[in-house]
């Protein structure tokens, strides 16, 4: 009898039957951020260098003098991250950057990536 009444002074959860207690859970709620996109720029034989800095400038915000530096590590190295985003802007610039280029018949490619 005892026992049966300390079991059931034990089963601190209401909803349980006696003797089954609940498992004591934690849950910790989590803010979950949103993925973040990398955008590239590619290099090319044919794109003239200031073509590219003017889209640097225009599409990415950056100084004369940032786009130029990022323009010549693309040069350089075939490839740059350029800017990193939402996936809906980083589409959005990626679409500005292509359509701009072919506007202007340059092969410049521009791509995204998840970061
Ligand atoms: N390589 C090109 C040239 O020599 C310049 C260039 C730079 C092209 C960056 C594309 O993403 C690029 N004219």
């Amino acid at each position: 009898m005892t026992r049966i009444l300390e079991t059931m002074m034990s089963d601190r959860d209401d909803d349980k039957p006696d003797g089954e207690a609940g498992v004591a859970t934690k849950t910790r709620a989590r803010t979950q951020r949103p993925p973040l996109y990398k955008v590239l720029l590619l290099n090319d034989d044919y794109t003239p260098m200031e073509f590219v800095v003017h889209i640097l400038e225009r599409f990415f915000g950056m100084t004369h003098a940032q786009a130029f530096e990022l323009m010549l590590v693309v040069h350089k190295k075939g490839v740059a991250v350029v800017g990193v985003f939402s996936h809906e802007i980083a589409e959005t610039k990626v679409a500005q950057v292509m359509d701009f280029a072919r506007r202007h018949q340059h092969p410049l490619q521009c791509t995204m990536e998840k970061e």
